[in-house]
């Protein structure tokens, strides 16, 4: 067995050295803090993404650099496991460790721990493919990430600027390539190509699509829309906005999914939207998606990730029994606490429905549990997985009657537009169009599925974040001691009520959702509990919420 290559480690190491004083986590979708100290994880990263390659007998890993839907200062990175996944979770704790490390002496020792612990042959192959969103940070960090997969004598491929989801399906492709289960042709446009031609298929002998507003975010994401909308040409004519990737701040900045599902209203857009009209929101790297519309008196509503899953599930139902297959395909939902009760209570009166705790990992292996899994985080992030012994079902079916063939060739075509690898903006953006060029539906007759409870989201800045500990699903606090019997006590004083806290795994904030029957109540249980975290945990009394 070779040795780690020490001399090559050493010397590119002391240019990345860790900043003191600085603790780095992987938390929720990987390290994500401001940009300008992510010098040494993003080297370190290099490193650990070559050795996961080599622990994997030389499959791709991806890296993605992006800090999806925080603000422009803000940057970060994650890795992609070879099946477009997220990193398993027994890594993460290594990912931390190493990243911590004080200097390079204690890097190369962990390094070495690591390796032998887990019992890494270091003389094995490794490949490495790498994207980054286009936050200005972004080049020197990808530099430095460089520096490590060479380091560590990785293969790299750059891909360049482009969305999450895009190199979470390159990272599939490229190991998937030449097998029984290739995904697609390793190349954005190849997964372009991939989207749009399922998506014409799909839509094929429908009524005209009226055109689609895109807000892009000022991110990454409106690259790949202005791409795609080439693709679609007038099958769906989308108008990208929001598309100024150079302009300094604008990123993220009044617009965005997590702007629209926060404030909970229209994003600044440079068109007036007419009554009626569809539109929709990516987050900073797509892999987000919020539709929203104004109804006739000019008022906001909001068809987030819980009824994109209502939409695309009761579909995918009526496919597989149109199709004869409702008794061999079993369709089963993933929401997390953030799910509006409106919706749980919709969906659970109809299919399995499965709640797990924030993150896409966690939904995304809760979804492979079932034959069909839909996942959405109520914020916009999900996609549906379609089981190998369904996909096995649906290419090997034999339909007996013309209705079951249409049916089936549907479903086979759903499977296509959607990324399976992780949640995806503009992937889950052709999958709405279809459900509703398929049921004619408009927003408003998507949006009457079921009636949202009012809600809101509140975030607290406290003293420190890591003393929030949760349980059942993040549902209810157990630390710090006596909160949960204080939420307890108000959430009883509201009709409807509901409430819980959490610590964001991306920024430093602990959230605070609550919901009730009437608007007002649930913004007032949700600063009343966002009040008695502050007080409870020492925050600085000029930073209160409310
Ligand atoms: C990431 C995760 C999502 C999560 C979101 C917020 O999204 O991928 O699963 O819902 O962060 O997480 P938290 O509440 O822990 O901060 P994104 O779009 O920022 O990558």
């Amino acid at each position: 067995m070779s040795s780690l290559p020490v001399d090559a480690i050493r010397s590119l190491a002391d240019q990345h050295p860790k900043p003191s004083h600085i603790h780095f986590q992987y938390g929720t979708a990987g390290f994500r803090t401001k940009g300008e100290i992510l010098d040494s994880v993003m080297f370190r990263v290099g490193i650990l993404a070559g050795l996961r390659s080599k622990k994997l007998d030389g499959k791709t890993i991806g890296v993605m650099v992006t800090a999806s839907h925080n603000p422009e200062p803000d940057n970060g990175v994650k890795l992609v496991d070879p099946r477009g996944e997220m990193l398993e979770t027994s890594w993460e704790a290594h990912a931390t460790a190493l990243a911590n490390a004080k200097n390079t002496d204690e890097f190369l020792a962990a390094l070495d721990t690591f390796a032998t612990t887990l019992k890494i042959d270091l003389s094995k192959p490794a490949k490495v493919v790498y994207a980054r969103d286009t936050r200005p940070s972004g080049p020197a960090l990808v530099a430095a990430l460089e520096d490590g997969i060479a380091a560590i004598g990785a293969e790299g491929r750059d891909a360049g600027i482009t969305t999450t989801p895009v190199l979470h399906y390159l990272v599939r492709a490229i190991n998937t390539k030449g097998t029984k289960d290739e995904y697609g042709e390793d190349s954005e446009e190849g997964y372009l190509r991939k989207l749009s031609a399922a998506f014409k298929k799909l839509v094929a002998g429908k009524s005209v699509i009226p055109p689609l507003v895109v807000d892009c975010a000022n991110g990454v994401g409106a690259k790949v829309a202005n791409e795609l909308a080439e693709y679609l040409g007038d099958k769906l004519r989308l108008i990208p906005v929001n598309t100024s990737t150079t302009t300094p701040g604008a990123l993220n900045n009044a617009c965005g999914a997590d702007f629209v599902k926060t404030q909970q209203k229209l994003p600044s857009l440079p068109i007036e939207l007419k009554p009626g009209q569809r539109a929709c929101s990516l987050d900073g790297d797509a892999d987000r998606l919020i539709y929203y519309y104004l109804d006739d008196r000019g008022q906001f509503h909001m068809l987030d990730g819980d009824k994109i899953a209502a939409l695309s599930a009761a579909f995918i139902g009526e496919l597989t029994k149109a199709a004869g297959l409702d008794s061999k395909i079993r369709v089963g939902i993933v929401q997390t606490a953030y799910a509006n009760g409106g919706s749980t209570k919709y969906l659970s009166e109809r299919l399995p429905v499965k709640c797990v705790p924030t993150g896409v990992k966690h939904l995304h292996h809760a979804a492979e549990k079932f034959d069909v899994g839909v996942y959405f985080e109520a914020n916009g992030h999900g996609t549906v997985l379609f089981s190998p012994q369904s996909q096995e079902i649906l290419s090997t079916y034999q339909p007996s009657t013309p209705a079951q063939s249409t049916a089936l060739n549907h479903l086979i075509n759903f499977a296509e537009v959607i990324n399976q690898t992780v949640g995806d903006a503009l992937s889950d953006m052709l999958m709405v169009e279809t459900v509703l060029a398929h049921k004619s539906y408009s927003g408003e007759e998507w949006d009457s599925l079921y009636v949202d409870l009012p809600n809101r989201l509140v975030k607290v800045v406290v003293a420190d974040r890591n003393v929030f500990k949760t349980e059942d699903a993040e549902r209810r606090l157990i630390n710090p001691p006596g909160i949960q019997a204080k939420i307890d006590d108000l959430v009883h004083r509201y009709e409807g009520g509901r409430a819980f806290v959490r610590p964001s795994g991306t920024e430093d904030v602990v959230r605070v959702y609550a919901e009730a029957t009437v608007r007002t109540q649930a913004d007032e249980l949700a600063y009343r509990v966002a009040g008695l975290v502050y007080d409870e945990t020492g925050g600085d009394p000029a930073h209160r919420p409310i």
